[in-house]
């Protein structure tokens, strides 16, 4: 007959009634003995499996099954750096456990994985250890294929592919070529981040905070002739493209912010001096609705340079203060917010509509590389220009009046000023606290009556409402128009109202009793500014504390003042108006900018891609021929970079020495590589065709496989290779070489696995967690589990001891928790239904990549059965669940216990019930005021209703309710509160 698995209660003596108050402990016992004292021993049998699994080509992944769908799940393909770290894992072996369950479900599953081989790494160890950096390289490449194989993944080695191999990159050069052909790759003098250590160019986003992310030396420009690809010129693709993708809003957000998309206008001002050749200053503005507040026009030192080369005479102190200022980084330049620096240029420009001369200056606060290099000076309403125009004392015209909240119909208009006061002895700020329900903490406030002026207003609401009486004025806002719905009145209101910054002169009060104060409707408070920015929230009182007392500028929306025939209007509206305005004028137009930059892949290194291009002294940069590729790299001996800042290929005469394809006399090659990013921005492409002779990849085989419905990787990429990888999709994509513009339709950015200190894992801090020695200790499906188990897979958490041995713990209750082959006379159904959930719930956890809820879903599973007494197909299903977490263990039971002889890799993933889950009970416990008074059994996922008439009729419960229920609260399927 069927075979039954553990326990048998028979076997023990035991009445099946009582079978469930067995412990686990001599259940385990019991196991043991009955399977000879076979221990769990993962490594006897996870070698094994894999072995197997590898014999049988399991993962070898066909183009096309009948009847299955196809999916490539991605990982980022691994850097041959030398050992496999727990991040690999953790990279690798948790989306395997969706591999493996998307197989279950029936798809063609791609796994697939390569190595990203090119890079400055391999020539440090090859300076440094006296070896070739290929050498090296592929050493790393066999020891560490060897290591992710002990993982258990479903790895398709069969399609690996390593950017280094010539079969590789030879589609790397002619994609450059490709680009090359239609203006997306070219040469240009660029200023540069270079390093001075590594000896080579990085791009922007390879400088992090001014250091080389490579090695951490210090940054300098450099301008210098490089290679690029034109990525601006997809920028608002770029963009826009993301709105469609399934991503984490912060990688989204962390792409836009990248490219920085800005838009705006561009404006022309005419300078007025013969002395000048340019004639006119042309500035960038997101803001042309402030042109009237434009009170100066500054222009970057690099635009300033330019000019001098047009023959300015400018004075030695701008020249000077020029130089200073080139010598400085971006970096530093943005960051020096409150110390800026800048020269007046001693020239005047005319404000293109008010034709009023405004004067010029330099400051390196505006950068040469944005915009037009040129910014008009607007300080009522941009913070640097205002920090600018009070340290050299710059005119400030205010022209934007605030407008805060939202406009509502049938508002009441009213007048009001509110009243910031200071101890000057203290620092304190007098506040009023309404209590909650009115408000909170406020500034002194009131309405202004009849003809009374602001002012006055003021002094009268300070006195009456706190007793304060002397008063001094510091300063006084700008009018400010504020929107709100008065809840008291229930009415909507429109306020104008002025703001009055005072210090007390003393602290003198009136000694008539505070009316108000009486009432008890609110108290004084003295306020710290820290508590003031803290407790101060509504928007009309925070916005005239941040005006007045921490002097910040008002750089919102509002109504134009001051600003002609403009005047009056909305801010958004008048930035258009404006803008045509100028446009008839031929003085303007609107314009978009971006904070992109064009990707520089020129690397002054040895280990890289040969650029495929030729210089001929008669014919310029010719591209070698396609015929030619692949342009291999030549051996070299010595790898240290030229002092030059060549790269080492210059050094190979024979290698460098070649003819113009176009002429045919001598030229010379291109010695720059390209920058590794490139290399990793198609790898996907090529899994689905690897062996490709004649294309990159066939547009069937991508067709079948592409875009990639899943991409998981680390947040680190997000502005580099995940944009490179979009930008170079996109070019493909433009020039029909591929049918999709998107390459990945999802993407998850994985957590990061810290030591057990919760710091950084790192060799100086000896907190490193060695997963060959964990994986030896507990074995790859413990290991598996644990980095699964330890948190949400987004959030990744420090490596605990504890943990693992825990996860440990489990894997050996499921080894043990399987006895003697005899089915049980009755089948338990409410065994089928737990099951039946879990099926579900893990499913849905897998499919989510909520990894840790799906083994501690294995846990509490485990939990529930462990004491029951199961048929051989409840069993088999409860080893389909755990396969994709720990396939080793699953394999070696499915297999060793139940004698299956097909894989349980090849088996299907259980589908539940739908109507078992409504069947099944849950225990629901009924208080009454609080009190636990009953629990009952009932169907799950009852409604508030059902659970409420359903105690009512419980004797225990009606004893303890008198009169009326005035409140239940009802957490489905746990508890219901009946409060009377
Ligand atoms: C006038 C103005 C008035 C501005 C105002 C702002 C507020 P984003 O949004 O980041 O693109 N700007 C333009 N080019 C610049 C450069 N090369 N270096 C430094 N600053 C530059 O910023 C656009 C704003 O940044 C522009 O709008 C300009 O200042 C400044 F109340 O023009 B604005
Ligand atoms: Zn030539």
């Amino acid at each position: 007959m069927v075979p039954i698995l553990y326990p048998d209660p028979k076997d023990r003596g035991l009445s099946i009634a009582k079978q469930s108050e067995q412990n686990r402990g001599s259940a385990i016992c019991f196991a043991n003995r009955d399977r000879n004292n076979m221990k769990y021993n993962p490594n006897k049998i996870e070698r094994k499996w894999q072995r197997y699994w590898e014999a049988k080509k399991f993962y070898n992944t066909k183009d096309k099954v009948a009847g299955q769908k196809n999916y490539m799940l991605l990982t980022e393909f691994a850097y041959p750096s030398g050992n496999l770290h727990i991040g690999h894992w953790y990279a690798f072996a948790l989306p395997d456990i969706k591999a493996r369950y998307l197989r279950m479900k029936g798809y063609n599953v791609l796994y697939p994985t390569g190595f990203d081989a090119f890079g400055l790494p391999a020539e440090n160890a090859a300076i440094k250890n006296n070896i070739h950096p290929e050498k090296w390289t592929r050493q790393n490449i066999t020891y560490m294929t060897r290591q992710l194989k002990s993982m258990g993944a479903t790895f398709d080695w069969s399609r690996q592919v390593s950017t280094i191999d010539p079969e590789y990159y030879k589609w790397t050069q002619w994609m450059f070529l490709k680009f090359y052909e239609k203006g997306l790759a070219y040469r240009a003098k660029t200023s540069v981040n270079w390093c001075p250590k590594d000896k080579t160019v990085l791009a922007n986003e390879q400088a992090i905070d001014g250091k080389c992310d490579r090695c951490g030396t210090e940054v300098i420009q450099k301008e210098l002739a490089q290679w690029m690809f034109r990525i601006t010129q997809f920028a608002d693709e770029l963009v826009d493209g993301l709105k469609d993708l399934d991503w984490q809003e912060t990688a989204k957000l962390g792409q836009i912010n990248w490219i920085g998309r800005s838009e705006g206008a561009k404006i022309k001002f005419k300078v007025a001096s013969e002395k000048l050749k340019a004639g006119e200053i042309e500035v960038f503005t997101t803001r042309a609705d402030t042109l009237f507040g434009a009170t100066a026009i500054v222009i970057s030192p690099e635009l300033a340079q330019k000019w001098i080369n047009a023959s300015w005479p400018a004075n030695d102190k701008i020249k000077q203060y020029i130089n200073s200022s080139l010598k400085k980084s971006e970096m530093d330049r943005q960051e020096n917010v409150k110390n800026k620096t800048g020269v007046s240029a001693e020239v005047d420009a005319i404000h293109p509509l008010t034709g009023e001369k405004i004067p010029v200056w330099v400051a390196d606060y505006v950068l040469g590389h944005y915009g037009t290099g040129a910014v008009m000076f607007v300080p009522a309403h941009d913070q640097r220009d205002f920090d600018f125009a009070k340290k050299f004392n710059l005119s400030v015209k205010t022209v934007i009046e605030p407008v805060t909240g939202e406009k509502r119909d049938n508002e009441e208009f009213r007048k009001s000023i509110v009243a910031i006061v200071e101890n000057p002895k203290t620092g304190k700020l007098l506040s009023i606290n309404w209590g909650k329900d009115l408000g909170g903490n406020l500034f002194v406030g009131g309405g202004i009556e009849g003809e009374e002026d602001g002012l006055n207003t003021a002094i009268r609401e300070v006195q009456e409402e706190t007793g304060y009486k002397n008063l001094k004025l510091i300063s006084r806002s700008e009018k400010i128009r504020h929107h709100y719905f008065a809840y008291s009145k229930k009415v909507s209101r429109e306020i104008e109202a002025v703001g009055f910054y005072f210090h007390l002169v003393d602290e003198e009060r009136t000694n008539q009793k505070l009316e108000k104060n009486e009432k008890g409707k609110f108290s004084v408070e003295w306020l710290t500014r820290e508590d003031v920015s803290n407790k101060v929230k509504e928007p009309l009182h925070n916005l005239i504390f941040r005006r007045l007392v921490a002097e910040e500028v008002y750089a919102g929306r509002g109504i134009l003042a001051d600003s002609g025939k403009f005047s009056g209007l909305d801010s958004e509206e008048a930035k258009i108006k404006i803008t045509e305005e100028l446009k008839s004028k031929g003085l303007g137009d609107f314009h978009k900018t971006y904070r992109l930059h064009d990707w520089i892949l020129s690397r002054q290194r040895y280990w890289g891609v040969p650029i495929p291009m030729i210089n001929c002294a008669t014919c310029g940069y010719q591209p070698v021929p396609k015929k030619e590729l692949p342009i291999k790299l030549p051996p070299l001996k010595d790898f240290k970079p030229a002092d030059d800042g060549r790269s080492p290929l210059a050094k190979v005469k024979t290698w460098l020495k070649t003819e113009c394809p176009k002429c045919g006399d001598d030229a010379e090659r291109e010695t720059d590589t390209m920058d590794t990013f490139v290399d990793s921005s198609w790898y996907f492409m090529r899994y689905t065709d690897p062996k490709n002779k004649k294309e990159f990849a066939s547009k069937k085989n991508m067709a079948d496989w592409l875009p990639v419905p899943l991409y998981s990787g680390g947040a680190e990429h997000t502005t580099m290779h995940l944009l490179y990888s979009r930008f170079i999709a996109k070019a493909l994509h433009s020039l029909r070489h591929i049918d999709f513009n998107e390459p990945f339709l999802s993407r998850i950015n994985r957590g990061i696995i810290l030591g057990p200190d919760n710091q950084k894992m790192s060799k100086s801090r000896g907190n490193v967690i060695d997963p060959d020695v964990e994986v030896k200790k507990y074995g790859a499906d413990a290991v598996r589990m644990y980095l699964s188990f330890m948190g949400p897979y987004e959030q990744g958490g420090p490596w605990s001891p504890g943990g693992i041995s825990g996860v440990y713990r489990f894997l050996n209750r499921v080894w043990n928790f399987v006895g003697k082959l005899e089915e049980p006379k009755s089948v338990d159904k409410e065994i089928d239904k737990i099951i039946n959930r879990a099926i579900k719930e893990i499913g849905e956890d897998i499919d989510r990549l909520h990894f840790n809820t799906c083994v501690s879903g294995l846990m509490k599973l485990l939990n529930a059965l462990e004491d029951k007494w199961l048929t051989t197909s409840q069993y088999k299903t409860f080893l389909k669940l755990l396969a994709p977490l720990a396939p080793h263990l699953a394999e070696e039971l499915w297999t060793g216990v139940l004698k299956n002889k097909k894989s349980i890799h090849l088996e299907s993933w259980p589908k539940y019930d739908d109507k078992l889950l409504e069947d099944e009970t849950v225990k629901l416990i009924i208080q009454v005021n609080g009190r636990v008074r009953d629990t009952v059994e009932v169907k799950r996922g009852l409604s508030e209703n059902e659970a409420k008439e359903l105690a009512l009729r419980r004797e225990n419960v009606k004893k303890h309710i008198s009169g009326e229920i005035k409140k239940v609260i009802y957490v489905k399927d746990r508890i219901i509160n009946l409060v009377g």
